[in-house]
């Protein structure tokens, strides 16, 4: 089938990682040069983690993103990207979506999307995102996961909803170019994460719990403490949203 989308989506029939099939052209990429495949078999996550998307469980896509002239941190490019796609998903039927900070987009406390940005040696952040579209427990073994099949949800073949995404990515991406706004208040609606009651763990002996106030403009999380009531800044942990 025929896109005729400028610049056009590459779709591979199986690539290792989106993410490091842009990385490794960077020298030669354009704006909003997009990959994507359906058999991404060795899917990159944070801090060494991995994300699984095989045959038949979803998509998996890297969008190369110019930087802005007012150049934000690279956690601000990351929810930037985080916001497009939960505007995606909800514009695709799951209105409930929403974003926990720094990167997942769940619905209810199950997470549909992950989202992975890297800066290339040229001037992009590759953009990586994977969607769940399918799924069943043997391709994703994740209690945590959920897929927009699990939800109810229709989204027709995947390479028009591949086409729909990054279409979303690249309107949103250009509306923030133009942001005047701190990225504070230009981020804070979209964040799921914000008024909960959540979760910080640090490493595998240091957690504590608090209450999620607010970003500051470097995408950082600030969370009051319970323990003290001082407001700490998280620049990288995993954040658990408590049950109300
Ligand atoms: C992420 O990392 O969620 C970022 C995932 C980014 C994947 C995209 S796909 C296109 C592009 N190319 C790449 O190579 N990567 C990007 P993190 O927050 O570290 O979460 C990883 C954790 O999510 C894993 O340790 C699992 O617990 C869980 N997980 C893995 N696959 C999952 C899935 N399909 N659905 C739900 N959870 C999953």
């Amino acid at each position: 089938m025929n896109f005729p989308e400028i610049p056009p989506i590459k779709f591979l029939e199986s690539v290792d990682s989106t993410n490091s099939y842009l990385l490794n052209r960077a020298g030669t990429l354009t704006s909003y040069w997009a990959v994507a495949t359906e058999n991404q078999t060795a899917g990159r996550g944070r801090l060494g983690r991995s994300w699984e998307s095989p045959l038949g469980s979803g998509v998996a896509v890297s969008i190369a993103l110019p930087l802005f002239s007012r150049a934000p941190s690279v956690g601000i490019y990351s929810l930037l990207v985080g916001s497009a796609i939960l505007d995606f998903v909800r514009e695709e039927g799951l209105v409930n979506a929403h974003v926990k900070w720094p990167n997942d987009v769940l619905v209810g406390d199950r997470k549909l999307a992950g989202i992975l940005c890297e800066m290339a040696s040229s001037p992009f952040v590759i953009a990586g995102v994977g969607v769940n579209l399918f799924h069943d427990n043997l391709q994703l073994p994740h209690l945590g996961a959920t897929s927009f099949d699990q939800e109810g949800k229709e989204v027709g073949e995947s390479r028009g909803f591949v086409v729909r995404m990054v279409e979303t990515v690249r309107d949103r991406w250009t509306s923030a170019a133009n942001n005047r706004e701190s990225w504070s208040d230009y981020l804070s609606p979209k964040i799921g994460t914000i008024g909960q009651k959540v979760k910080v763990v640090e490493s595998k002996d240091n957690a504590w719990e608090g209450t999620a106030e607010g970003i500051d403009d470097e995408g950082h999380l600030l969370v009051r403490s319970f323990r003290d009531d001082v407001v700490r800044t998280v620049v990288a942990a995993d954040v658990l949203h408590l049950r109300q």
